[in-house]
C-alpha cells in the first residue's frame, strides 16, 4: 500500500537541465498509486549521487539558489501528493564522523540539512519529512552520528518528522536485533517516526543449496519486519524492488537474488516470512 519512487525522482530525472522540471516517471508512480488505493513516498530531494553535472559547477552563490530552487520545484511539484519526503539522503560520513564531504557540505555549509527541511516543509507543509541513509540501522558510530544530527535538528526546531533505515544488508552480517529496536526507541524517544525504508537481504554468500538459501533469506525478513511490527516507532517498511528481475544489487555487488518476488515473479519464502511477520506469526 505504499510505493517510493527508486530513480524517478531524484534530482538528475527531475531536474537534469537547471531550471528545467520534468516529471514524467514520478507523475506516472504517483498515479499509479492513487488508481490502486496506494500511498507515495517521495525521494530523495538532497543527495550527493543522481546529480546532474551542473550542480557541481555552480558557485557558492549559486549553488544555494539552485538548492533552493530544486526543492522548491520537487517538493512544491508533488505538494499534498506524497506523504512523506526523504528530504536528505546519506549526508552522515561512513566513517560516523561528521559529515560527508559533498558538493552541498563545501559549498552552503554544514546547515544545509536543516535549510532542506526548512525549505521542504513551505513547500509541502503537510508531508512527513525524514532524514534517511544505510549502515545506521543499528548501533555504532554511523547510527550514533545520525542520531546526534536529527536529535541536533529537533533541538532546533527543525521541521524533521522521522529517520529512514535503509536496510540493504546480507543474510550472513547485519546487525542485531535487539540493536536495531534499541535504536528505534532512542530515536522514537526524540519524537521521532522510524522506517525501514530501503530493505533488501543479499544472500549469494550463504552457504547451502539455494532452498536452504532461500530458507536462511525467509528468517532474517521475519525477524527484521517483526521488529519494526514490535516497536512504537517504527511506521513502515519499504524493500528496494519487488522482483529479483529488477535489483540495484546485481549490478553493484554481483548476481543475487534480493528481494521478496523470484524473477518470475513468483512469491519467495521471504514473502510469506514478511507476512508472517505483520500477522505476528
Ligand atoms: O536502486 C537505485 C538505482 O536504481 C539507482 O541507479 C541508484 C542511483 O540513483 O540509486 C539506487 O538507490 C539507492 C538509493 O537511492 C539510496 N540508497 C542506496 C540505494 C542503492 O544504491
Amino acid at each position: 500500500n505504499d510505493l517510493t519512487a527508486e530513480w524517478e525522482m531524484k534530482w538528475d530525472p527531475t531536474e537534469n537541465t537547471r531550471g528545467t522540471f520534468n516529471f514524467p516517471g514520478g507523475d506516472a508512480i504517483v498515479a499509479f498509486a492513487e488508481a490502486n488505493g496506494m500511498q507515495v513516498k517521495g525521494h530523495a530531494l538532497i543527495w550527493h549521487q543522481a546529480l546532474p553535472g551542473w550542480v557541481a559547477s555552480l558557485s557558492a552563490p549559486e549553488l544555494r539558489i539552485a538548492f533552493e530552487d530544486h526543492i522548491r520545484g520537487v517538493a512544491g511539484h508533488y505538494r499534498g501528493q506524497v506523504r512523506a519526503w526523504d528530504v536528505v539522503n546519506e549526508a552522515i560520513d561512513d566513517s560516523g564522523r561528521g559529515l560527508r564531504d559533498t558538493v552541498f557540505l563545501r559549498g552552503l555549509g554544514a546547515d544545509y540539512v536543516a535549510e532542506a527541511f526548512r525549505l521542504a516543509r513551505q513547500a509541502d507543509p503537510d508531508a512527513e519529512l525524514i532524514y534517511n541513509d544505510y549502515s545506521a540501522e543499528g548501533l555504532g558510530d554511523k547510527s550514533d552520528a545520525v542520531y546526534d544530527l536529527v536529535k541536533g535538528l529537533k533541538q532546533r526546531g527543525v521541521p524533521i518528522d522521522g529517520v529512514g533505515m535503509q536496510m540493504h544488508i546480507s543474510a550472513t552480517g547485519y546487525p542485531s536485533l535487539a540493536n536495531i529496536a534499541a535504536n528505534m526507541r532512542r530515536l522514537g524517544a526524540l519524537g521521532l517516526k522510524v522506517n525501514i525504508s530501503e530493505m533488501d537481504v543479499r544472500i549469494s554468500d550463504v552457504s547451502g543449496d539455494l532452498t536452504t538459501r532461500l530458507q536462511v533469506q525467509r528468517q532474517v525478513y521475519h525477524d527484521i519486519v517483526t521488529v519494526c511490527v514490535a516497536e512504537p516507532a517504527c511506521e513502515s517498511v519499504t524493500f528496494w524492488g519487488f522482483t529479483d528481475a529488477h535489483t540495484w544489487v546485481d549490478a553493484f555487488f554481483g548476481p543475487d537474488d534480493p528481494l521478496l518476488f523470484d524473477e518470475r515473479y513468483y512469491a519467495k519464502p521471504a514473502f510469506s516470512g514478511v507476512e508472517d511477520a505483520y500477522l505476528g506469526r
